[in-house]
């Protein structure tokens, strides 16, 4: 049985301040987690956001795309990278057709915490799970935008317990999804509380509007295109008349699509390698895509229950 997190490096310069923190091992699939300015991470990810704070300075013209773990991250990378880059590529040059989403796009904690020069400066792109009041101070001082994708909560658990055991090994028998959905309502697992991870994001695009735009992974479901022109024009990009009549929106929302990414070789069976994390298969990032699986999982009742966590911690805040 293997855990997502490596153990923390001993000699790593942040280990005394990690270990210093509130500790909860709650979440089995990850092992210890440790709270941080509010929100709780496996060791690992905490020294590379501790060392992307201290050390992470953005380009002027990065885009920067933010969500909680399960919420659509890959999905918003191909549509943010096929929005911008439409002059450059087409449908049968666009790299979403060879690469994992998370391949063209890298995570700030991931693959830049060490070594923010370790990226191709052609992609003006950088991903990241963190919090809005943790990301790092140039990206809030900069002009870069921000886009933050968020999700029915219900699905987002869904969508984590699922990835989480079959990344860990650990089964449904070992952390039962009762056991996941006690500490979904605690707050306690990695990146989360949910509610203060969106509502982070959703009160900073209320107060700073040109900077952060706050999108739902339901209403790009249910309207694509419209959402597709809604970022192209926040990104300075916006869709031309003609473009519009060439139906180019739609083109991207059919190639960032669940179903044609979901179908391509790359994300059958490619593999996904990153530093100090085990490897993953691409095709787990592509489960089913769909809004509101949950009712797959979860009786109307521990629904109903959820609902009302959620809609206390979000209540008078505007965002339903
Ligand atoms: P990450 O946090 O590991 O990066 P993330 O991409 O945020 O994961 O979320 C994965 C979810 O998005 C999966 O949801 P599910 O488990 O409920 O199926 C995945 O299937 C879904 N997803 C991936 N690509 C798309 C897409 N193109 N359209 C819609 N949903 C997608």
């Amino acid at each position: 049985m293997s855990k997502i997190n490596e153990s923390p490096n001993t000699n790593n310069k942040y280990e005394k301040k990690i270990s210093n923190l509130p500790q909860d091992d709650g979440w089995k699939p990850v092992g210890n987690l440790y709270k941080y300015q509010g929100f709780w991470y496996g060791p690992s990810l905490l020294q590379n956001v501790i060392s992307a704070q201290e050390s992470f300075t953005p380009q002027p013209s990065d885009i920067v795309l933010c969500s909680s773990p399960k919420s659509g991250t890959a999905w918003l990378k191909a549509l943010a990278f096929s929005i911008v880059s439409r002059n450059q590529v087409n449908d049968s040059t666009n790299p979403l057709l060879k690469k994992l989403p998370h391949e063209i796009v890298p995570f700030l904690e991931i693959e830049l915490a060490q070594d923010s020069n370790n990226r191709n400066l052609e992609i003006p792109f950088v991903a990241t799970h963190i919090p809005y009041d943790s990301l790092p101070k140039p990206i809030i001082d900069s002009e870069c935008k921000i886009i933050y994708i968020c999700r029915d909560p219900k699905d987002v658990l869904i969508s984590h317990w699922n990835f989480d055991q079959q990344v860990s090994g650990i089964g449904s028998e070992s952390f039962p999804l009762e056991e996941a959905l006690e500490q979904y309502c605690k707050g306690i697992y990695p990146f989360g509380p949910y509610w203060d991870h969106v509502l982070g994001f959703w009160k900073a695009s209320l107060e700073f509007p040109e900077k952060v735009l706050f999108i739902k992974y339901e209403d790009l479901k249910t309207d694509g295109p419209f959402h597709v022109k809604r970022m192209a024009k926040f990104l300075g990009h916006p869709f031309s008349m003609e473009e519009e009549e060439e139906g180019d929106p739609e083109k991207v929302v059919n190639m960032c699509s669940f179903e044609n990414l979901s179908r391509l070789e790359v994300n059958k069976n490619g593999k996904y390698y990153l530093p100090d994390l085990p490897t993953f298969v691409n095709k787990s990032f592509f489960r089913k895509g769909k809004a509101g699986d949950w009712k797959n999982y979860l009786t109307d009742g521990k629904a109903a229950k959820f609902n009302q966590i959620m809609a206390e911690k979000f209540s008078g805040s505007g965002l339903v």
